[in-house]
């Protein structure tokens, strides 16, 4: 057996396994314990995977999704599922509710009212490759394009709050990498919510080493709290955290060539989608380029500067097509050098720089390698021609899946398994790079 087939052995009915018992019947949880509702780029990354088992369960997950999109066009973090009881996660449905007048979730569903990275057209363009006919005949683009491009317009719009024509974030937890190190300067400058005001439900089910910490928790709830009571306005000047992020801005503009590639199958004109893009590209370059440490910074738009922490979401950029060449070349020599470490000291990029004064090799988005993030590697590695490193990274991610009981996330020297276990990204993800691997 060739080692791609052996993979596929390994990977796929574990993956299947976890898949299925975290479906719901219209959206898959990211674990049962630790996050019983739906998330949303857990959800693109899932239908990404799901899309091998069953497109229309793939579509059903992203759709399920864009449905609770509120009318400014905000694609909400969380969805909430009915049936679980208010207590198994904090923050719960009634902690969002906005304030009487402002704008807030559709009649019908709860959400939360902070957003997570623009991955979704990226995840709908592939579900369809999956199976294009099926697809057409089905009308899945045909109802997801509006949709994706309220989504879009709403980031290019309302979220460009330092100006440059970059989308920024809000809140720690919209970037997806809730307590990476880049956050800690930008967080210092807010009052943490008094621990007597919220109970933590994830230590019910996650080891507090793990875990971020009380802190943290906070500062987070104190700047949800006061988005919300600010009617989830948009405006840098009444915000307590504003940041632009490489990784959620690489991940607009891989999602932007999407939408324009949906938008030519659909009938619609792929233009503006592509002008769009090269803007986004223009300005990630001018905006949160960093030639000194050879990668993308995040940008504290409130107190102006980049922040100088070196996290995996700098290396993200490698998702863009027209990255020039030279930039490239620096983001890979990055990725395989000391900070990193790609191929060296270890298989699987770390969340945050090996060298650096927060690394923790346990705790949460402070170190531990991501399947999410390393998929999105893997791909941004092959987009741009470096096929070894691309396979390497391939088979030491569905080495690691597999052996890690398909972990929320791993020490990255290690490999040994971290936060929760039979975590959906990582069990789906896995699967699309075993499909890939056998060609
Ligand atoms: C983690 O974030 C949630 C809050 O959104 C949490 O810690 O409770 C992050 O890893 C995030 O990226 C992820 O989408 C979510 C669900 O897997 O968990």
């Amino acid at each position: 057996m060739t080692s791609a087939r052996r993979a596929l052995a390994q990977v796929v009915p574990g993956a299947r396994r976890v898949l299925d018992e975290n479906w719901t019947g219209s959206s898959t949880v990211p674990s049962r314990g630790l996050y019983p509702h739906q998330w949303s780029w857990d959800s693109a990354f899932i239908a990404i995977g799901s899309r091998h088992l069953s497109v229309r369960r793939a579509q059903r997950e992203l759709e399920t999704l864009l449905a609770a999109q509120w009318d400014d066009g905000r694609v909400p973090h969380i969805v909430y599922n009915p049936a679980v009881p208010p207590g198994a996660y904090f923050p719960g449905r009634d902690f969002w509710q906005p304030p009487p007048g402002a704008t807030g979730a559709p009649p019908g569903v709860a959400t939360s009212g902070i957003i997570q990275p623009p991955v979704h057209a990226l995840a709908c363009l592939l579900v369809h490759r999956a199976d294009p006919h099926a697809s057409l005949r089905s009308g899945f683009l045909a109802r997801t394009y509006p949709r994706l491009a309220a989504w879009h317009r709403y980031l290019t719009g309302r979220r460009d709050l330092g100006g440059g024509g970059l989308v920024s974030v809000v809140h720690p937890w919209e970037p997806g990498m809730d307590n990476s190190p880049c956050w800690d300067a930008p967080l210092a400058r807010v009052d943490p919510a008094p621990p007597e005001a919220f109970r933590r439900a994830d230590l019910d089910h996650g080891a507090a080493a793990d875990r971020p910490t009380d802190l943290d928790y906070g500062r987070y709830v104190r700047l949800a709290a006061d988005y919300r009571d600010g009617g989830y306005e948009d405006r840098a000047d009444a915000l307590g955290f504003v940041v632009e992020d490489p990784g959620v801005n690489a991940l607009l503009i891989a999602s932007e060539h999407a939408l324009a590639e949906i938008a030519r199958t659909v009938g619609a004109d792929p233009g503006p989608h592509r002008a769009r893009a090269a803007r986004l590209t223009a300005a990630l370059l001018d905006r949160l380029w960093d030639p000194a440490t050879g990668l993308f910074l995040c940008r504290d738009v409130r107190g102006g500067d980049l922040i100088p922490e070196r996290s995996a979401a700098g290396l993200l950029p490698l998702l863009v097509p027209e990255l020039p060449r030279a930039t490239v070349g620096t983001l890979l020599r990055t990725a395989t050098g000391e900070h990193f470490g790609l191929g060296a000291s270890v298989r699987l990029v770390p969340s945050y720089d090996l060298r650096g004064h927060a690394f923790d090799p346990a705790r949460y988005w402070r170190g531990p390698a991501w399947f999410n993030v390393n998929w999105l590697l893997e791909r941004g590695l092959r987009l741009h021609g470096a096929a070894p490193e691309a396979d390497a990274l391939r088979s030491a991610a569905l080495e690691a899946a597999a052996a890690s009981g398909f972990a929320e996330y791993v020490d990255p020297y290690t490999e040994e398994p971290r936060g929760t276990r039979d975590f959906s990204w990582t069990a789906a993800l896995a699967l699309d790079l075993a499909v890939a691997a056998v060609g």
